[in-house]
Order: C-alpha cells, then structure tokens, then sequence
C-alpha cells in the first residue's frame, strides 16, 4: 500500500480548517520525502515588526489578572484535547515519529495547559521577616515581557507549549521560531491558539506569534533588546552561539541543549524492568531526544545476561512508517542524521567498538545501533541525535558513577538497582550531575510536573514544571514603611544636622 505523507497533511489541515500553506521554506516528510506545504521565511525585518506587536500585546496583556489569564490558556488546552488525533499525525508526518509519540507529544501540551491554569492562580511570593519596625517586606511577581522561543524539530510542539504556557499565565507575549524542519506544526498550533484566543474574546492581538526561518530568523530574536527572555532547545552549539550574545544586552536565557544521557544497571536490577527502560529510551523517538539514552554502563556480573538481551531487541525492534501500526522506531529527520549516524559508528569502531545493527534501512530508516565499547572513549562523550547505545561493562558503582559524570553534558540520567544504598548515592550529591535523576526508570520520558533541563553543557535552564515559572517573570522586593519613622536597614544611624 503506497503512502502519501503530502496528501495526508493536506487532509489534517482540511481538519483544522486551516489553508495549507504554501511558501518557499518547504517542509518535506521524512517518511517518503513527500512535500507537506511551505512557509515564507521571516527575515530579519520582519522580525524586528513581530517583537513590537509583541510588545504591544504585552503591554495590554500585563494588566489583565493571572486568573484571566489562565482562561486563555485553558480554552487552548480545549482546542488541544480536539484536535489531538489531527496535530498528533501532523507531528508524526513532519517529524517522523510514532504516531502513539506524536500523541503523547500533544498530551505533553494538554499537560502543560492544566499545569499553567492552576499556577495562574498560584504565582506566590514571599512575605519576609524585616528588621525594621513598622515595615513589612515582600516579593511581587511581575510580568517579564517578550518570551522568544527557539524550538527543536524533535518536540516541535511540546517544547513550545512548556514555554509559551507558563509565560501567557505569567503575563508574557510569545514569538516563536520554530526550527525550519518542521515549521507546519507550529502552523497548526498557532491556528489552534488563534481560535482560543477568539473564543476568549478580549486577548490582545499578537499574544503569539510565529516566524520562521533559519539563522538570521534566530539571530534576529536573540539579538533583539525586547526580546526579554531567549528560551532555546537545540545543540550545545547553538547554545554557545545565541549565549553570549544575549547576555551581551543584558537578556535572559533559559537553554536546553545537549544531552548525552547515561544509565547505570546493577547487580540487584530487575532486569525484565531494566531491558524495556534501555530499548524505549535508546531506540525511541529514533534516539532523536535530548533525553535519549547514550551511554549504558552495565554491571559486570550481569553484562552477559543483559547485553545479549538488548542485542535480541535492537535487532528485532520494528523500523519503518511511524504512522503504520506496530512500528516502533520511524526514520531520521534528514540525510545529513543518517550520514551523522554512520559517521559515529565508524568513528565507534576505530575506537574498539563492536557495533550490532546501525544499517541504513532505505530512506531515512535505519536499524538501531548497540555498540559495545572497551571503555569510554571520545565518540561516546560526544551526543549523536541518532539511535545508537553505546554498553560498556563496571565493576564498582564509584567507577560507574565517575565515568557517568564525565560526559560534559549533565541532562538525564538513571540507576537501576533494588538495593537502596546504590540508588541514595546516585541521588546524592555524590552520585548523578544531571539535572534528571532517576531510579528504576529510564532517563527519558518525562512528565511536565518536575523542572526539566540539565547542568553544565546542557545550558542549565529549566522549564514547564515545579517553579520554572520563575524565568518567565521578574522579581521586585518591596519594602513598606507604616510607620511615623524612618529607621534604616543595618542600624545606621543618618541624623540630619
Ligand atoms: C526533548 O527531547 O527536547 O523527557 C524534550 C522527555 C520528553 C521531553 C524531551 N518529555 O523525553
């Protein structure tokens, strides 16, 4: 049976009520290379023009209570929990994966709405004990401004909706650069959101936005003195580009980068547990999360058990059409990932690998790799946005852990063991760096409720859950005075002659 990627995208935006577009950056299905539409690439002017309704959106929108807010946000989510089946596909056609993970990417958004409408309701600050007496002490929250959003073609819409949520509720305007490869979705959701927004009746126009392009797209909001709050998920490259110039005015960053994510199994794991864990997060998603799982550090006792196991699976797992039933890793985003893939697997191999699978499979589609490695040598600290596990054997858990520890990304990671000494110490201070610790469960998958991000080449920002809220408003400490006198802070005395 023939499958045509283009007329399906046509049928989803007929759904959504929405004319295709159709401008000269086209968007190309790595399913079968089928043109699914286009956008006009917003250059750097246009931009600039962007950012100033955005701010006269904020400007309006800053006024209106969080609660109100929140509305806005929960129509969204409606319209969300609608369309799920249709923009689910869409993310599956654009970005190539499973349709049951383009559905979960729009549950993530559905999430993340709930989330947001409750918090509309709780951006709490502090009361503080003052010395003084007759003051009281206190933070207030204020709108931040403008959120520029730069998103990955690996959660094209979920990334978007963990920012953009929090940030309506917070009081913010959103404009958003979604990345080139997958720009119909952020198509989608801005339609999506535009229907809310009208059902909410008095939002201000231009609350969201969307430009697309490449750099100079990008560069354009980075560069912008408006643009308040830069949030970025892309490589640590990028990361290190956009950076320095944002703090060169003074902006904030809030960045989401490279993930070279470990996993340690123990002695005492389950392991039924433990290869089900390994296989969803290395080959899921195509190995195309940031949260993928990279380095497996395997307790000698077990290697034999568990490595051969694992090679049953990536041998077998299915590869093909993400949007057929059964289908369990769908292709690369584009020809320059495979030629990436197969670069780091001869790159694996020149450093004492054995590399099991990683064949191109036609198209974009490439079976899994397994690389067993003598140790961890410099192709396994490196990310490759492919699915390739790189297993390696341990003796002591101090030995996993330093070697763990030695990637230069610190995003996700996990432990899987029963006995409660070695998940403590990979929880503590002295075990995992990451930002995501886990025990028993793999490094990827998250939910939106916990603070998501990494520490050092991971950029160590935080977003969706618990308070990441914060980045996206500002803090003011206020200081009253209801008294008939004017004592001042540390006892100085400052007596007028
Ligand atoms: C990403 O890959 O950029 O934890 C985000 C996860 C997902 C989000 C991944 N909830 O794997």
């Amino acid at each position: 049976m023939s499958f045509d990627s283009a007329a399906a995208a046509a049928d989803i935006f007929d759904r959504l009520g929405v004319p295709r577009p159709e401008g000269t950056l086209v968007s190309c299905s790595p399913i079968d290379g089928g043109a699914l539409g286009g956008v006009a690439p917003s250059p750097a002017a246009q931009v600039g023009e962007a950012v100033e309704r955005a701010h006269a959106a904020f400007l309006a929108w800053r006024g209106v209570p969080p609660p109100r807010r929140g509305e806005l946000v929960r129509l969204f989510g409606e319209e969300l929990r609608r369309e799920k089946e249709a923009l689910g596909r869409l993310v599956s056609l654009e970005a190539g994966k499973i349709l049951q993970e383009g559905l979960g990417e729009v549950q993530e958004m559905i999430d993340i709405c709930d989330f947001a409408v409750g918090l509309s309701r709780q951006l709490y600050g502090l009361t503080i004990a003052t010395e003084r007496p007759g003051h009281r002490m206190m933070e207030t929250w204020h709108p931040l401004g403008i959120v520029g959003v730069i998103s990955a073609f690996n959660f094209p819409v979920a990334v978007w909706a963990w920012n953009a949520c929090l940030a309506f509720v917070c009081g913010d305007a959103v404009v958003w650069k979604p990345s080139e490869k997958t720009p119909l979705a952020a198509v989608a959701v801005q339609a999506l959101f535009d229907r809310a927004a009208a059902r909410f009746g008095d939002a201000p126009p231009h609350l969201s936005q969307v430009v697309h392009g490449a750099r100079e797209t990008g560069e354009a909001l980075v560069d912008h003195p408006k643009v308040a709050l830069l949030s970025a998920t892309g490589s640590t490259r990028m990361g290190r580009a956009v950076a320095p110039r944002v703090a060169a005015r003074f902006g904030r960053v809030l960045l989401e980068l490279g993930g070279n994510n470990g996993m340690v199994v123990a002695p005492s794991a389950d392991l039924a547990l433990a290869e089900r864990a390994v296989a969803f997060a290395a080959v899921g998603t195509a190995g195309q999360r940031c949260t993928t799982l990279r380095r497996l550090f395997v307790h000698e006792r077990i290697y034999d058990t568990l490595v051969p196991r694992l090679k049953e699976i990536w041998a077998s797992v299915p590869v093909g059409n993400p949007l057929e039933e059964g289908t369990l890793v769908g292709p690369l985003i584009d020809e320059e990932a495979v030629a990436a893939m197969a670069r780091a697997l001869d790159a694996a191999r020149a450093e004492g690998g054995i590399v099991h699978g990683g064949d191109p499979l036609g198209g974009l589609c490439v079976r899994p790799a397994l690389v067993e490695m003598p140790g961890q040598t410099p192709i396994t600290l490196t990310e490759t946005f492919a699915p390739i596990l790189y297993a390696m054997r341990y003796a002591t858990l101090d030995e996993a852990i330093a070697a763990h520890n030695a990637a230069p990304q610190g995003l996700s990671s996990a432990i899987f063991t029963n006995d409660l000494r070695e998940a403590e110490l990979f929880l503590s201070a002295a075990g995992s760096d990451c930002g995501i610790v886990n025990v028993n469960i793999g490094p990827s998958g998250a939910e939106i409720g916990g603070a998501f991000g990494g520490e050092k080449e991971t950029g160590g920002g935080r977003e969706s859950g618990s308070d990441a809220w914060r980045a996206y408003m500002r803090r003011a400490t206020n200081t009253i005075n209801y008294s008939r006198d004017l004592p001042l802070a540390q006892g100085i005395d400052f007596a007028m002659p």
